[in-house]
């Protein structure tokens, strides 16, 4: 029950939030005439389509629980799901997982053009850098903060893992190589957005620590969870084609430890997560709830 009410809460929270988010992702992308239209329709397209926004969200409950403001913490949020859009048109081409289906809807190669698409994904991820540097308020923190998105999307972290993700197709598969990679594929994001959000707070180095701890663990519960979901979710709900790590025989969670074992692996990751951020007392309500409900989503 106490979980039900606090669930409760927190959804309101974040429903608040996502609407702040959305409407600040619709005002950093009504950009000049010298962007051409249907470039511009393809990057607003895939960017403003249905998504939970977890990273964004996730920058911003950070912020809160280190005791700082929504409104200085909005660039960075928006900056981090620029950069998760791009790597979903480009993970969708036909030269990588070639998808169809993306949020419920064509994938952008899809909906307008391969070279749209590629073009599209381009111009969100510079934009993102642009609206990080230009509309962060305290501008020593975001010269810190374009560093570390970029280190969270660039060749170490998310490129690479992404990289590593394509070569394992042909085999050498291991639990260590599997966690290698969704680290920095899923997990790089997802742990500097917890990152972003407590350096714009101001937070001092043992909660950032601890954010990005926190942040660690849930970008593999959630990545345990997509499996999963790619396993037993459905379609509809999902908003993405499922079954496709079977058929492309990728590297899986589930491939590897079976389903009981990878929601057994989950449902650690999420309470490692929620241990990180203990010391942040009641301040940290919203992100443990958030944790929990990563682990049971449908979506
Ligand atoms: C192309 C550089 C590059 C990277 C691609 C995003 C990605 C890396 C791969 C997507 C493949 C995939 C299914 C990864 C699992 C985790 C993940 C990123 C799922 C999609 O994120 P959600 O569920 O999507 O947060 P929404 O639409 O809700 O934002």
């Amino acid at each position: 029950m106490t979980g039900t009410i606090c669930w409760e809460d927190t959804k309101l929270h974040l429903d608040e939030l996502r609407k702040t988010v959305d409407s600040a992702l619709d005002g950093f992308t009504r950009l000049s005439d010298d962007c051409p239209p249907r470039l511009l329709q393809a990057m607003r397209y895939s960017l403003l389509a249905e998504g939970k926004r977890l990273r964004p969200l996730l920058v911003l409950l950070a912020a809160e629980a280190c005791g700082g403001r929504v409104s200085d913490a909005l660039p960075a949020a928006c900056a981090v799901e620029m950069i998760h859009a791009y790597s979903l048109i480009h993970d969708d081409l036909p030269a990588m997982d070639d998808d169809d289906l993306r949020r419920g809807r064509p994938t952008c190669h899809r909906q307008f053009d391969e070279a749209t698409a590629i073009l599209a994904g381009d111009a969100l991820l510079t934009l993102a850098f642009e609206v990080l540097a230009k509309h962060t308020s305290s501008k020593g923190k975001a010269g810190e903060c374009c560093a570390l998105l970029a280190q969270a999307a660039g060749p170490c972290r998310l490129v690479g893992g992404q990289a590593d993700d394509i070569l394992a197709e042909t085999g050498g598969h291991s639990l260590e190589l599997l966690e290698r990679i969704h680290r920095r594929k899923t997990g790089a994001l997802i742990e500097v957005a917890s990152v972003l959000g407590a350096v714009l707070a101001g937070a001092d180095e043992p909660r950032i620590q601890a954010l990005s701890e926190y942040g660690r663990q849930l970008g593999l519960a959630f990545q345990i969870t997509d499996d999963l979901l790619d396993v037993e979710g459905e379609e509809g709900v999902v908003g993405k084609r499922l079954g496709k790590d079977q058929d492309r025989r990728k590297l899986t969670f589930p491939g590897l430890l079976g389903m009981e074992q990878s929601r057994r692996r989950a449902m650690a990751a999420v309470e490692q997560a929620c241990r990180a951020v203990e010391g942040f007392g009641a301040n940290a309500r919203h992100l443990t709830a958030l944790a929990r409900y990563i682990a049971e989503r449908k979506r």
